[in-house]
């Protein structure tokens, strides 16, 4: 049969045709779009634990004896003990994960979280009672046990284990970085901004399969832990102001530049996780600081200026006017008053 020319078509028809393509390439235009955005705004995980784990990015990898977990302001408590499932070892634990492929190749990534335990450090051979671990099917592994006063960092089993104390009863906020562009590949622990050990890395990570992997647990002991967040991705670049690597700066970077910003103040180090939110390079975050992050803004109106940066208005010269003419009439008025009283009674 022969073809039909597109001419012979119907115009009603090539309008039609015209239209669907049209529709059609927006379509893709905009899910590509929609797709760069995710990608773009995914630099950084954030788990703050406004809410429970499950809905905020978590998988449940198991739990048992029964875990009693509550939010607590912003923090996710977990009660592991050994009422359901007497007696010890191994009672209560819960486990949670999360797939982190969407950052391999990257140059730079980094895991930090903010945690503080009642477990006592007799229950790190035995896994608990936290344990924040990242790995992959290929041996890579980077696993921090913490308890109530001593923390051990893992890196790989044939690595040495290393064991640092803690301050009892105060949350404490760990961090790992690891450099793979250009290489070698190098990683850096830090106990609440120190760091504490760094050096070659077994490889670049995240790779092959990469997951991150926190746990609660009671071995021997009840233990009560408070994970305040988790958050890892992209190192973001120093004094950039952009927290999540995605070009704007704007509220979704506000919330961890007034973290910073609290944390820190003028000549106060504000510490490996707010470099990007120290514009001056200074190693603080203050005031100076929101200025520039102010300034490099782009989202959309203007900040909410934070309480420790806001300085009240200087009133314009025409209203210190208004304001001395006021007082000359209030003390002039006063003063008529008291001689009219005077006129009166001093008689
Ligand atoms: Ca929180
Ligand atoms: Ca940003
Ligand atoms: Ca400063
Ligand atoms: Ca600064």
């Amino acid at each position: 049969m022969p073809k039909r020319d597109t001419n012979e078509l119907h115009p009603l028809l090539l309008a039609w045709r015209s239209g669907v393509v049209n529709l059609v390439r927006t379509i893709v235009v905009a899910t590509l779009w929609l797709i760069s955005a995710a990608i773009a705004h995914a630099q950084v995980f954030s788990s703050e634990f406004d809410s429970l784990p499950i809905d905020e990015g978590w998988t449940l990898l198991g739990e048992s004896c029964e875990p009693v977990v509550w939010l607590d302001n912003g923090v996710y408590v977990q009660q592991l003990n050994f009422d359901a499932c007497p007696p010890p070892p191994n009672g209560g634990t819960q486990t949670w994960r999360s797939t982190i492929g969407d950052f391999n190749s990257s140059a730079t990534f980094f895991l930090e979280y903010r945690a503080e335990t009642s477990g006592d450090r007799s229950e790190i051979p035995g896994a608990a009672p936290t344990v924040v671990s990242l790995g992959n099917l290929f041996g890579i592994n980077y696993n921090a046990t913490m308890a109530r006063d001593q923390i051990k960092f893992l890196r790989d089993v044939v690595e040495p284990i290393l064991f640092f104390d803690l301050t009892p009863d105060v949350p404490h906020t760990i961090r790992l970085e690891l450099y793979n562009d250009p290489p070698p590949a190098t990683y850096r622990w830090f106990i609440d901004g120190a760091v504490v050990d760094e050096g070659l890395a077994e490889g670049p990570y995240p790779a092959d399969d990469s997951r991150t992997t926190w746990h609660g647990a009671a071995w021997f002991l009840p233990t009560l832990n408070r994970w305040h967040y988790i958050r890892y991705g992209v190192i973001p670049a120093d004094g950039s102001g952009d927290f999540h690597s995605d070009g704007a700066v704007d509220e979704n970077d506000q919330f961890f530049f007034e973290e910073c910003l609290d944390n820190s103040g003028v000549n106060v180090d504000a510490g490996p996780g707010c470099r990007w939110a120290d514009f001056d390079g200074d190693t603080d975050v203050d005031c100076d600081d929101w200025d520039a992050f102010d300034a490099a803004w782009t989202g959309a109106g203007n900040p909410t200026v934070p309480a420790a940066c806001f300085v009240p208005p200087i009133p314009a010269a025409s209203t210190w006017g208004m304001t001395i003419m006021m007082l000359g009439v209030l003390i002039a008025g006063t003063l008529l008053v008291r001689r009219h009283r005077c006129f009166l009674l001093c008689f």
